[in-house]
């Protein structure tokens, strides 16, 4: 009788843990298929940074606030009380360890799931895409647009998706392209690819993330997404 309303309390607000989360997934989902259509590298990896950020919030709460409780409801009332714990029928104790962990567990494999899907976007290059390939050197990165044209700069059009072949002259760098959610290694005798789609003009930085040597921190390119007009007009600049 004692542990019952403990033992209420603790389903009550498991239950209403994951119920709260799939309401949320559910609205999140749905605001999603409006505003923006899936599988895109970028649009995707904010999706899931955001549920993920969802996710771990409501449980620090709920945890934050079954703690606290826990602290006052069981706190010593005299100097000398010694606690008791309580006595757990056998079904009792594999309850309290199972469905916990069948509960994270539950929600663990859900946002792997999520990755993976993630991952399957970042693979799936839409035909069309425009090409271009990067070289890695310590400690630069050369743009190759075809037809011997490079530049020192990564120029894209905004309104089509654009795959990058990548590959290394010297070392392992890395490609880091924060603003579009993008990270791929480069390696040398190897070309790894990573896609995105710029969807409006914008000016950033393209920063080397694998420490490749003395000058790592200073390896970075201008990566600019301008108008169509703008990128032919860069194109013809490089002749
Ligand atoms: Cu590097």
């Amino acid at each position: 009788m004692k542990y019952r309303l403990e033992w209420a309390a603790s389903v009550a607000s498991f239950a209403t843990l994951a119920v709260t989360k799939a309401a949320l997934a559910e609205e999140a989902a749905e605001k999603a298929g409006h505003a923006a259509k899936r599988g895109d590298p970028t649009v995707d990896w904010n999706h899931l940074w955001n549920e993920i950020m969802v996710d771990i919030t409501l449980i620090g709460i709920v945890f934050g606030i079954a703690a606290v409780w826990m602290m006052w409801r069981y706190r010593a009332r005299d100097e000398k009380e010694v606690g008791s714990a309580p006595k757990l029928s056998g079904a009792k104790m594999w309850a309290w360890a199972l469905i916990p962990a069948a509960i994270f567990m539950a929600d663990d494999f859900f946002l792997a799931a999520k990755g993976w899907s993630l991952w399957n976007t970042q693979r799936n290059v839409p035909p069309g895409a425009v090409e271009v390939k990067v070289n890695a050197y310590q400690w630069y990165f050369e743009f190759d647009y075809g037809n011997d044209l490079t530049s020192d700069e990564l120029v894209v059009p905004v309104g089509k998706p654009v795959v990058l072949r990548m590959t290394s002259g010297d070392v392992i760098h890395s490609f880091g392209l924060t603003e579009y959610r993008l990270k791929e290694d480069i390696m040398p005798g190897r070309v790894t690819y990573i896609w995105f789609h710029p969807k409006k003009p914008l000016e950033t930085k393209v920063v080397c993330v694998e420490y490749c040597g003395n000058s790592h921190s200073e390896m970075m390119a201008t990566v600019r997404a301008v108008p169509e007009e703008e990128y032919k007009k860069f194109l013809q600049s490089l002749k």
